[in-house]
């Protein structure tokens, strides 16, 4: 186990601008924490014997970006992210390559189209299941995973190494409330407010939106992340008070403009 080399990802992380990362010895997913788990073939052994370590780094999207969701700003934002979390993921590998441990990146999605997400809504590999062996949150009723800094607000990504690297802990204390705010945002209502993983979303239906809004430019929906109270992004972007979201209240007028010109420019 290197812990010196651990040191030296978490340094490189942070010269690269990347606020969350966590480590899961490849060994986790053979312990399911809670059942359904990942299937074996979904595993990173099965995916790549070499693993000994799954690294995971998270990337935000802004809060004030998401709450114009569905727009062109987000939708521009979600590309970005994207685009940095493959490039980051693949820097870590080089990193580790050249330090001499076999290294893979996985990229952040692993899809060619929304299409396809709609007959087949399951990638090969889950950088949500590997966040939360990487102790970096846990699961919401919204179906993606929590973290103490932006709730859900975050992206993933992975990275398959051969190092033997000291693992963090699994983040056990719940952070989702239950204040059940995503599934009653939903639009195509496809939460069902069970708990994760009793509760799955309809993905079909989500996917169906996403596509509708893409030929639109501006996928993804993400209401479902907007709404959640959790996260210190809420705090840093002072966006505590969740009344800001109902249309009716008082006082917030000048936020549901500025949201309404940004959803009139852009995109059909
Ligand atoms: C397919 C996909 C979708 C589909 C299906 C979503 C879903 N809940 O699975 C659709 C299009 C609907 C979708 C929508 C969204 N997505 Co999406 N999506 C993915 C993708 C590409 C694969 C996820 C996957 O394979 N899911 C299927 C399985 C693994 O999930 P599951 O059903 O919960 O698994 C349970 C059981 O089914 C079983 N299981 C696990 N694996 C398998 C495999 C099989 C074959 C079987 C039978 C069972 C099984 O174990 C689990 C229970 O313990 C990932 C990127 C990635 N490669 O990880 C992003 C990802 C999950 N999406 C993400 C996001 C943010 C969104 C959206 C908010 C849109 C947005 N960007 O604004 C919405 C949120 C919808 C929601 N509330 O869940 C983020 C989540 C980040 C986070 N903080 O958790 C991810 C991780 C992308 C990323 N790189 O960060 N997404
Ligand atoms: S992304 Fe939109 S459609 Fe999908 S579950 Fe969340 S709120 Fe519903
Ligand atoms: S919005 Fe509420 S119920 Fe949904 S995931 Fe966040 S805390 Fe949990």
């Amino acid at each position: 186990m290197s812990r010196a080399l651990k040191t030296k990802i978490i340094k490189k992380c942070e010269d690269l601008d990347i606020p969350l990362v966590g480590f899961a010895s490849a060994g986790r997913w053979t312990k399911p924490p809670f059942e359904p788990w990942v299937p074996e073939e979904f595993r990173p052994r099965v995916i790549f014997p070499e693993a000994q370590t799954v690294i995971v780094i998270g990337l935000p999207v802004s809060l004030p970006i998401v709450e114009t969701a569905p727009s062109i700003w987000y939708h521009e934002l979600y590309r970005t992210v994207n685009t940095l979390l493959d490039s980051n993921g693949y820097r870590i590998a080089t990193f580790l390559n050249g330090e001499g441990f076999p290294s893979i990146s996985v990229p952040r999605d692993g899809y060619g189209s929304i299409t396809i997400l709609k007959d087949k809504p399951i990638a090969f590999f889950s950088h949500r299941h590997a966040a939360y062996l990487a102790g970096l949150g846990n699961f919401g009723i919204n179906n993606t995973l929590l973290t103490k800094k932006f709730g859900p607000r975050v992206r993933f990504s992975s990275v398959f190494t051969a190092a033997k690297i000291p693992p963090d802990p699994v983040m056990k204390t719940p952070l989702c409330i239950q204040c059940m705010r995503c599934v009653n945002v939903c639009p195509v209502k496809a939460i069902d407010g069970g708990e994760y993983p009793q509760g799955l979303i309809d993905k079909k239906t989500c996917a169906t939106r996403s596509e509708a809004l893409s030929k639109r430019y501006n996928s993804p929906c993400g209401l479902c992340i907007k709404v959640c109270p959790v996260g210190e992004d809420r705090k840093l972007f002072q966006r505590e008070d969740l009344e800001i979201y109902d249309e009716h209240a008082t006082g917030f007028d000048h936020y549901h403009k500025a949201w309404r010109h940004v959803r009139n420019y852009g995109a059909k």
